[in-house]
């Protein structure tokens, strides 16, 4: 179970999995914010790990039993983008229940609560759900996160490490330093409490007074996020790296990034919220992602543009090189009402160039 919790972002074990076990467990925790303030909070939990919001990765079609124990004091149901609000049963204070779902199409999805609306996810219970094709491959051949990957797609994913714009290797499945969740979160201190205090929530009017104090990536803030070995990538040249963007928050964020750019290869039907593979690739240095959004991008991790041919590798500023991503909506930026940069932000790196034969 573990296992399949956290740290199977390899695709090959994966591919073979036509089935697994989950259990998370519903919790009210106390979390501190990276302005030290500490705040009740809900959250996931893995009982093996101890990891809170903990990644789960399915290969597509397979068939998830997920046991979930609701140790808060409030009924809660799990929920999961792209399926019905009911799908899963609303589960008793104190209650334990195995649910069973067929893995969706492969792409990336939250998992969240959603027995008052949204409160219980914007307090804390949501989480990645990432689903892995059973193939994925392009007709060359070439390994993507999709299946039957469209003509854009391909034409990407054939090109990486194979052409003149992307030297370097293909994008690697089965490494998880070429994979990453990007989770963004919006705290409102006043929410929490209410769901600490187990006060009646108005939650037709949640969407206008909710005053976010915290924005997260992954849970973290700030220099947390910026120094996060699971939450910022490290790389040579030609080591492309897939990031999976969503949104558990209610503020829509507006990721932005320096150094490349990158590429929406897959996002979201704006109405049922189903994945959505790309048919046309647009290559952007900002890219919006609204409330359960997913937007999965390829950071190419090629020589950045505004550095001249001539002066590559680069010799006067030696590696590594450090770039930052920061969202675009500008609140998103401070943290307990005026602290900047500490919001939602993180960096990457580029440690070295292309490696010998790559
Ligand atoms: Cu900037």
């Amino acid at each position: 179970m573990a296992a399949g919790l956290v740290g199977a972002m390899t695709g090959q074990a994966a591919d073979a999995l036509t089935a697994a076990t989950f259990e998370l467990h519903l919790e009210e925790i106390q979390e501190e914010m990276i302005d030290g303030e500490v705040l009740f909070a809900l959250a996931y939990r893995d009982p093996v790990t101890r990891l809170i919001r903990p990644p789960m990765q399915v290969v597509e079609g397979a068939t998830i039993s997920l046991k979930l124990v609701n140790k808060t004091r409030k009924p809660r149901r799990f929920a999961l983008t792209g399926f019905a609000a009911d799908r899963f049963p609303l589960l008793a204070p104190g209650a334990s229940q195995t649910v069973a779902f067929v893995a969706p199409s492969a792409g990336s999805y939250i998992y969240h609560e959603n027995a008052e609306g949204p409160v219980g996810r914007l307090v804390g219970l949501h989480g990645p759900l990432v689903v892995m094709p059973v193939n994925g491959r392009t007709a060359l051949g070439t390994k993507t996160p999709y299946t039957d990957p469209t003509a854009a797609q391909a034409a990407l994913f054939d090109a990486l490490g194979a052409s003149a714009r992307f030297p370097g290797e293909p994008w690697r499945h089965d490494l998880h330093e070429r994979n990453f969740v990007w989770m963004f979160g919006s705290v409102d201190p006043a929410l929490n409490r209410q769901v600490e205090l187990n006060r009646a929530i108005d939650i037709a009017g949640l969407r206008s007074k909710f005053m976010p104090r915290y924005f997260t990536l992954n849970g973290l803030s700030g220099y947390d996020a910026s120094h996060d070995l699971a939450t910022a990538p490290h790389g040579h040249e030609g080591e492309p790296v897939l990031i999976r963007t969503m949104n558990a928050g209610l503020a829509t964020h507006s990721p932005h990034i320096h150094g490349n750019h990158i590429f929406t290869i897959a996002d979201v039907d704006s109405g049922s919220l189903a994945v959505r593979k790309s048919t046309s690739i647009v290559e952007c240095d900002s890219w919006n992602v609204p409330p359960l959004w997913r937007k999965d991008v390829l950071l190419p991790f090629i020589k950045p543009d505004d550095i001249p041919d001539a002066a590559w590798p680069p010799r006067e500023e030696s590696f590594p090189l450090f770039y930052p991503m920061h969202c675009h909506m500008e609140m998103s930026q401070t943290a307990g009402g005026g602290n900047y940069p500490q919001g939602l932000l993180t960096h990457w790196e580029m440690v070295g160039p292309r490696k010998a034969g790559k």
